[in-house]
């Protein structure tokens, strides 16, 4: 007889059959007859999520009656993607599942394209904190995800005759089988209003805070359930809502309310994710929602803590560890100084050691537009009483510069927490470097530059703060999840358990060069190319041939990413075409999928150029037998995740330093894609590991960069003296690609000349074009095309993220395992 089965899990067919049409009934109200895929696909969610919350159960109980510490992740975003079958995949019961489903005439593989992805972020940056609370939870780790629970993700991007509209994107519209609301939880956070200075019987200075509004936080909790492990953590978002016990009148008869304050809605704090990745915006609701999420988790964080340790301060930084993603939470640095000085009353000196022990930081960008500032004036409006802590937090800051500099002005004013210009500005990297006790970067190369660019007097002043982490990507969403066919092969040669012991991939090595193991691979990578063929047509109708190259660049749209050295390239294969119609090439498809912040005119302009050249060259006859280029609509997480496992080639082209690290170049090589990249962010790495031979780098160096830049780079002398450059470029002015419209396409060119080509874009295309003709040669040679895919996929091991927060776990923030039995 069978053990009593304590987690609910269903563990047969049949038990699985009866849990889904359960909630058919009585959590759908539907039944086996009347319900659409939607319908199932919330039934099974249904069903997987009563496993999950006795997971939850079981390990919250666990952490509580350990006192275990935790990290605190903060982060403006989480790109979490879809979850039923990651959740189904790291519970093992995907196989199940689908059994069951399939005798209930339901395919699995349906239903899982009813969820909408939860877009909660931008790109990179919010993918890693997704990929980040997986991996602590995979290990066994105590951890929360602390962020916003916007109404609406990252836009939907629909294509209009090339270029980008924006559509909202409503992730919630017909409820989240995930989430649970805890309006036990709920915060009262304040805003506005003015600081009241006070004098205590014992001569202190009491600062209080009379806000001029408070909002609710209300918290939804999403289960994140680790990898075969036991462990499911939470991350808890924070949804704004109106308070409804707080008396306007009052106010306004006191004229304490800002009259621009009551502008802002207390339910539009958390309505909409910035669209922004890599640009300060500067928008007071932008700042409303970082301090919004900040407040709300550091009482969240003071609560728990509270419950098992009561008023005493003593023990809090070990107990708590909160992790900055990028200074878009760093408003919680003088947040938690409020919180211990103007409300527990502690000692500044005290106050400001709990809270160096507490934050740790890091680093995305070195993008200098990407440096978040804030107008002191705003945050005064906002937040009166943190814009006075931040001024002290400054001027202690000023002290211990001038006793490691005396007297020196000019390092105090670079080094200061507050730019010092026509408006005052408040830097948020800056105070998160002083405010923490560790800042790392997101890869060797970028810490490096972290270190000797960005930060180097916070180096000198604070030996062994900076440090690195490279980035790291989950094996079991990016390549377990999303390629089933690779990874049944991997299982079958190097054991089952890569997924959580990712070097083990090294084991393919030894059939790198085997012929019957080659050619499974590559068959494995031609039924993805086709299945993604299928998706190319349906999307956007154009054919393209799987016995072609699938060579894909998927990223944010960006300047300094340069999708627009790919289309030049493009450009130069079709013009060469045209030339000489038997031109030596190997039939190739281009595609792309990229986001532009909606205001961002060059972006929008580079995702038009690209539909315009893929209309003329794949409607012409003369060449699209060896030439595509499609521009997927709308790439996301579950986009990737069918793109990914079709690749040939990985495009990887930034200009040297300025990507952190790229997180998708891991991705790509994991799934046997070869890399045509620069030498920047964790390109450098991927290097390491695959080896010379099995990637195709290019391109000047950071070094070569900074000279040309030194020496002064002039693209004109290259636009003048390479015909072929020159023919390109002066193309996108003539109405070719845009029929009765000259000129539309004309402010690439622009950017490239006039504009000064910022990227180098023009100084690199020769040393791309000669690289991506290596890429033709070497695919030509099939066996030596299979070795090399073979071994980016055996080779890349490191890129786990399980690596990355094990680093973490190690160098900062110390934490112990707490297995849940
Ligand atoms: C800032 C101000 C106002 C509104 C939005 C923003 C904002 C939002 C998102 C600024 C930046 C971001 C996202 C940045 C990002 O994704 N950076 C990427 O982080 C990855 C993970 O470390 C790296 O791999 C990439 O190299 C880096 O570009």
């Amino acid at each position: 007889s069978k053990q009593a089965n304590s987690s609910h899990l269903p563990t047969n067919k049949a038990e699985f059959k009866a849990a889904i049409v359960r909630h058919l009934h009585s959590t759908l109200g539907t039944d086996e007859n009347k319900a659409n895929e939607h319908a199932w696909w919330k039934a099974t969610c249904a069903a997987i999520q009563e496993h999950v919350l006795d997971g939850l159960r079981k390990t919250q109980k666990t952490h509580y009656m350990n006192d275990t510490r935790a990290v605190h992740y903060f982060s403006a975003e989480f790109l979490m993607g879809r979850l039923l079958s990651n959740n189904m995949q790291n519970f093992g019961v995907f196989e199940v599942a689908r059994d069951a489903l399939k005798e209930l005439g339901v395919e699995l593989s349906d239903i899982m394209e009813e969820e909408p992805d939860m877009a909660l972020g931008n790109g990179g940056l919010g993918r890693l904190a997704a990929c980040y609370i997986d991996s602590l939870a995979t290990l066994n780790y105590p951890a929360i995800g602390y962020g916003l629970h916007y109404e609406h993700g990252l836009f939907r991007q629909e294509i209009q005759n090339g270029a980008q509209i924006e559509r909202p994107d409503s992730w919630r519209d017909y409820g989240n089988p995930w989430e649970i609301c805890r309006p036990e939880s709920i915060q009262d956070i304040s805003l506005y209003g003015y600081v009241e200075t006070k004098y205590g019987e014992n001569g202190r200075i009491q600062k209080e805070w009379h806000p001029g509004t408070i909002v609710k936080g209300v918290p939804w909790d999403i289960p994140v359930v680790g990898y075969n492990g036991s462990t499911v953590n939470v991350l808890r978002l924070w949804q704004s809502q109106a308070s409804n016990y707080f008396n306007w009148d009052v106010f306004n008869a006191g004229g304490y309310v800002d009259a621009q304050s009551e502008n802002v809605q207390a339910e539009t704090i958390s309505k909409v994710l910035y669209p922004n990745d890599e640009t300060e915006a500067g928008k007071e609701l932008r700042l409303i929602q970082q301090y919004f999420f900040c407040a709300c988790s550091l009482k969240d964080i003071i609560r728990r803590y509270k419950r098992a340790h009561g008023d005493d301060w003593s023990r809090f930084t070990q107990q708590v560890v909160i992790q900055l993603n990028d200074t878009h939470p760093a408003i919680a640095i003088p947040e938690l100084m409020r919180i211990l000085v103007d409300r527990a009353e502690l000692d500044w000196e005290k106050a400001w050691e709990i809270c160096t022990n507490t934050f740790a930081y890091t680093n995305h960008t070195l993008l200098p537009e990407a440096l978040e500032k804030w107008p002191a004036r705003m945050i005064e409006k906002i937040l009166p009483r943190h814009l006075e802590i931040i001024y002290e937090i400054n001027h202690r800051f000023m002290k211990e510069v001038d006793k490691k500099w005396p007297g020196d002005n000019e390092v105090k004013a670079k080094l200061s927490i507050i730019e010092e210009s026509n408006e005052k500005m408040v830097r948020m990297g800056h105070l998160s470097v002083v405010g923490s006790f560790a800042v790392n970067g997101v890869a060797e190369l970028h810490s490096k530059l972290v270190k000797e660019n960005l930060f180097p007097e916070f180096d000198a002043l604070y030996p062994n703060k900076l440090t690195n982490v490279t980035n790291g990507i989950t094996p079991r969403r990016w390549l377990k999840v999303c390629n089933p066919k690779l990874s049944k092969l991997v299982s079958d040669k190097v054991g089952a358990d890569w997924p959580l012991h990712l070097s083990k991939l090294a084991g393919l090595e030894k059939f790198a060069e085997q012929k019957t193991f080659q050619k499974q691979f590559m068959q494995i990578k031609q039924a993805n190319k086709q299945a993604l063929a299928d998706e190319i047509k349906s999307l956007t109708g154009i054919v393209v041939d799987t016995n072609a190259i699938f060579d894909i660049q998927i990223k944010r749209l960006h300047e300094y990413k340069r999708q627009h050295l790919n289309l030049l390239h493009i450009m130069a294969l079709y013009r060469r075409l045209l030339e000489n119609p038997d031109y030596d090439m190997h039939p190739r498809v281009f595609i792309f999928g990229a986001k532009a912040a909606p205001g961002y005119k060059l972006a929008k302009d580079i995702i038009l150029a690209i539909n315009k050249v893929a209309d003329r060259i794949n409607n012409d006859p003369r060449v699209n037998k060896k030439l595509k280029v499609v521009f997927m609509p709308n790439y996301r997480v579950s986009q990737a995740e069918k793109m990914i496992p079709a690749a040939d080639v990985s495009e990887q082209i930034s200009t040297a330093g300025k990507e952190a690290s790229g997180t998708g170049n891991m991705k790509l090589a994991l799934n046997g894609a070869v890399t045509i990249g620069t030498l920047d962010g964790a390109n450098v790495e991927i290097a390491e590991e695959v080896g010379d031979d099995n990637i195709f780098i290019f391109g000047l160096t950071v070094d070569e960069v900074n000279s040309l830049k030194a020496k002064g780079y002039n693209p004109y002398d290259i636009y003048d003296n390479n015909t072929e450059i020159k023919a390109i470029l002066d193309w996108l002015e003539t109405d070719y690609f845009t029929p009765g419209e000259p000129g539309g396409l004309v402010s690439i060119k622009q950017s490239l000349l006039e504009g000064g080509d910022p990227y180098l874009v023009l100084a690199d295309f020769e040393a791309y074009s000669n690289a991506q003709r290596a890429v033709d040669q070497a695919y030509r040679d099939k066996a030596k095309w299979a070795k090399m895919a073979i071994l980016n996929t055996a080779k890349v091991g490191k890129f786990t993220s399980d690596r990355s927060i094990q680093d973490y776990v190690d160098r900062i923030w110390k934490l112990n395992t707490c297995k849940i039995s």
